[in-house]
Order: C-alpha cells, then sequence, then structure tokens
C-alpha cells in the first residue's frame, strides 16, 4: 500500500450508488452484513437522472425485504394493465387477467433512489461520493480492495467482495481482463427522446404506439406528472426539439382518444436516450461481481433495465448471505449462471418489443428489404395481439419472469 493512502475496511464493497448498489447495500445491512458505497458522482446529481418507470413485483417485494417501502406503498400505482397501439388501435394487456393476479408498480426510479438513500442515511452506513480514480484491486485474491480518491485523499478499502454496481460506463467490468470476458451488443439505429412535465396523464395506464412515424410511449410518474417518449433519429439534438414540436409529434403517434385527452405543459427535462442490447459474460471474476447496467444493457421498450439490476441483486444478495451465516464460501460460483438465464430472457423480450414497435426503415440495407421486414413485424405483433395466448406470452414476461433460487453447493 502507498504511503499516502489511508486505508478502510469492510466485508463487502460496492462501486455505484444507482439503484444497484443503494439496494444491495440496505438488504446486506439487514442481514447484518458490513458495507461501503463508493460512488462517482455527488447524490443530487444520482438524484437528476430520469430514468425507469415501471417495477415488477420482484421489484417491490425486495425494496420490501430493504425496509424502505413506505412512500412507495403509499403514493406508488399499481397497474393492472397497459395499451399497445398499432398505426392507432389500441389493444389492451389486461396482466392482472392474463398473469393470474400479477400487476405492475408505477414508481420513478428517482424516488426509489431517493427513499434508499434516506434509508441508507438513517441506518448509519458509509456512501463515499464524488469520489475519483476509482480501482478495484487484487480482485482474484481473497484480499481485494479498492482504490479511490476523495476531497484530495487517497484511501484504500479493503474487503471479502466486491460489488461493481456502478452502470455501463463503470470501472468495474473493465477490470475483468478482455480475454476472459465475451460482450454482445446491438446499438440501435435511432434514440428515444424523453420529456417530462407536470401535466396530467393522458390515459390511465401506459400505452406503447407503434406508428409509421416511429415509436411513442405514453409512460406517467403520477396523477399530475407525465412522461413521454418518441423515437427520433440518432443524429437529432435535443435543442431542435421545442416543447411545442415534440407535443405536436406524439399527437400524431398516439390513438385518437389519447390524444384528445392529451395535456400539453412546459417540460421539466427533456433528452435524447440511445437505445443498446448489451451482455457481458461472466458477471463473476474472482471476487468481483457485476450487478445491473454493468453487466447488461437493454433497450428501455420493455421496461426491463431497472428490474434486471434488482434480480442480479436479489441473487448475489441470497448468495452473500449464505456466505456470510452459513460459511458456504462455494456458492458464488452460481451467481454469474443463475443472473445470465434472467438477463438473456429480459434481453430478448426487450430486443422483440423493440422489433415489433420501432420503425427500422432509416437502418442500412440488411440481408432482407427493409419493407419487407417490417410487414414482418406488424404481421408477428397483431398476430400476437389478437391471440389470448400471444397476449398471455407479452403479458407474462413485462410482469416479469420468476427469480431462481440458489441450489445447495
Ligand atoms: P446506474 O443507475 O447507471 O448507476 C450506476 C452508478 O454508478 C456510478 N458510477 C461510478 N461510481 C464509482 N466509480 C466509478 N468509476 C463509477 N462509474 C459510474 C454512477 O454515477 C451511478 O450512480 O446503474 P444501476 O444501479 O445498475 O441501475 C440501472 C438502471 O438505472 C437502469 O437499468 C434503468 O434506468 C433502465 N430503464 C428502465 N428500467 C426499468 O426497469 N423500467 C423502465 O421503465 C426503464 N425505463 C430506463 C428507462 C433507462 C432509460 N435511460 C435513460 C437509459 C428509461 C430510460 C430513458
Ligand atoms: C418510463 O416511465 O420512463 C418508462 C416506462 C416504461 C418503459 C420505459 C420507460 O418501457
Amino acid at each position: 500500500m502507498s504511503n499516502a493512502a489511508q486505508a478502510l475496511k469492510t466485508q463487502v464493497a460496492i462501486i455505484g450508488a444507482g439503484p444497484s448498489g443503494l439496494l444491495l447495500g440496505q438488504l446486506l445491512h439487514k442481514q447484518g452484513i458490513d458495507n461501503v458505497i463508493i460512488e462517482r458522482v455527488s447524490g443530487e446529481y444520482v438524484l437528476g437522472r430520469i430514468r425507469a418507470g415501471i417495477l415488477e413485483q420482484g421489484f417491490t417485494d425486495l425494496v420490501r425485504e430493504a425496509g424502505a417501502n413506505a412512500r412507495m406503498d403509499a403514493e406508488g400505482h399499481p397497474h393492472d394493465g397497459f395499451g399497445l397501439s398499432l398505426n392507432g388501435e389500441k389493444v389492451r394487456i389486461d396482466l392482472k387477467t392474463l398473469t393470474g393476479g400479477k400487476t405492475v408498480m408505477c414508481y420513478g426510479q428517482t424516488e426509489i433512489t431517493r427513499d434508499m438513500m434516506e434509508a441508507r442515511e438513517a441506518a448509519g452506513l458509509t456512501t463515499w461520493y464524488e469520489s475519483s480514480d476509482v480501482q478495484p484491486l487484487d480482485v482474484e485474491s481473497d484480499t481485494p480492495k479498492i482504490r479511490f480518491t476523495n476531497n484530495g485523499q487517497t484511501y484504500e478499502l479493503s474487503c471479502d467482495y466486491i460489488a461493481g454496481c456502478d452502470g455501463f460506463h463503470g470501472v468495474s467490468r473493465k477490470t475483468i481482463p478482455a480475454e476472459k470476458r465475451k460482450e454482445f451488443e446491438r446499438v440501435y439505429p435511432f434514440g428515444w427522446l424523453g420529456l417530462l412535465s407536470d401535466t396530467p396523464p393522458c390515459d390511465d395506464e401506459l400505452i406503447y404506439c407503434q406508428h409509421e412515424r416511429g415509436f411513442a410511449l405514453a409512460s406517467q410518474r403520477s396523477l399530475t406528472r407525465s412522461r413521454y417518449y418518441l423515437q427520433v433519429p440518432l443524429t437529432d439534438n435535443v435543442e431542435e426539439w421545442t416543447d411545442e414540436r415534440f407535443w405536436d409529434e406524439l399527437k400524431k403517434r398516439l390513438p385518437a382518444d389519447a390524444a384528445e385527452r392529451l395535456i400539453t405543459g412546459p417540460s421539466l427535462e427533456k433528452s435524447i436516450a440511445p437505445l443498446r442490447s448489451f451482455v457481458c459474460e461472466p458477471m463473476q471474476f474472482g471476487n468481483l461481481f457485476l450487478v445491473g447496467d454493468a453487466a447488461h444493457i437493454v433497450p428501455p421498450t420493455g421496461a426491463k433495465g431497472l428490474n434486471l439490476a434488482a434480480s442480479d441483486v436479489a441473487t448475489l444478495y441470497k448468495i452473500l448471505t449464505r456466505v456470510y451465516q452459513q460459511g458456504d464460501k462455494a456458492c458464488i460460483q452460481h451467481y454469474s449462471p443463475i443472473a445470465l438465464r434472467r438477463v438473456w430472457n429480459a434481453e430478448r423480450f426487450s430486443w422483440w418489443m423493440s422489433n415489433m414497435l420501432h420503425d427500422f426503415s432509416d437502418e442500412a440495407e440488411g440481408a432482407m428489404d427493409k419493407a419487407m421486414q417490417q410487414r414482418f413485424m406488424q404481421s408477428e405483433l397483431s398476430y400476437y395481439l389478437q391471440s389470448e395466448a400471444g397476449r398471455k406470452v407479452i403479458a407474462e414476461q413485462y410482469v416479469g419472469l420468476p427469480y431462481e433460487d440458489i441450489p445447495q453447493s
């Protein structure tokens, strides 16, 4: 250790205070497992990122287990279904009926993150915000460490395990040598332009719209706050999209009744996000585990990104609890295969939903004529929507597949 570095110690060191890191930290703490989080930016910055809005039951159950559920249960809205609009014709996916009673919860990622930050603070757990040069070290040894700088001082945090919860651009995944990991990636030829506004939603439920002008999504955060998205070319800049232009375009892509009910207002936030399918295999290297967006990205069309992060957290938390409470160290080998099975399911569903709902006509010519591919997709989606079996397939994936148990090792 360098002379200048100050020594710190914990059981589980977590990189990243996004939803994955905060949820994992809270759950481990409930089991008496000490943990420290190191985060690159400030807490306010983390809360400023407007992202997910739909939580699976598996996620909300975990938040309850972590004891950070009071506001979510009071203010979140259970949704029993959602709409899929095919060129203006809406079909309802009745989640509750089609899945034997399952629903999703509409509650923003920002709110969940805020609730977990407050729970962490109340529990007196340490988070090193605004840290730089964060570097996992010796991850294949029994004494891994994280070196980081905070407020001009260098620290070396010794631990038993490192959870890399540092998102797609983090340092954890790159710690796995390139020859030991395989990455799968598809970047989509368009982005989503999102707008948040303090206006009542145009419908009680979300509406995903396939339209010849491009995809649109009518989502919401509460009875007075709406979140809308438009498919836009990757070359567009957010400055080119005035609020007026956004609302005009949205009206054209929504089903007529929803467009009529649409109430517009000034945007609180507007940004363009690229769409990507990405998986890194394996999700474990020595005593380093990749969790959430650090290991995988899905296009937001299936509302799966945050929910997948939660299932990784559930798996890792159960494994680490067994390690510390039963001394079963060998069970860490189950993490990557269990997590990846659920990851690939959600990757496939998100890719499928994206293919069905977006306009790909700008994509460079592939093997098949684009117009023909578009017809195939439309035909496939209407086939699924017209049959109860098809709607069931969509519904059971949207509410989320069950979490796997950890086998005895
Ligand atoms: P995050 O949220 O990116 O957090 C990672 C944290 O790590 C920090 N960090 C570092 N810290 C220390 N050292 C470093 N070197 C670091 N590098 C990075 C970052 O500052 C950050 O605080 O990853 P996490 O926790 O895994 O959470 C994943 C979710 O944020 C993500 O999957 C979802 O937002 C995806 N997503 C959706 N998911 C859903 O389940 N349902 C949805 O409805 C949904 N909608 C969406 C979405 C994502 C979107 N965008 C913008 C990509 C809608 C959109 C538009
Ligand atoms: C959102 O409200 O931000 C949201 C909801 C559902 C999605 C994607 C984003 O599929």
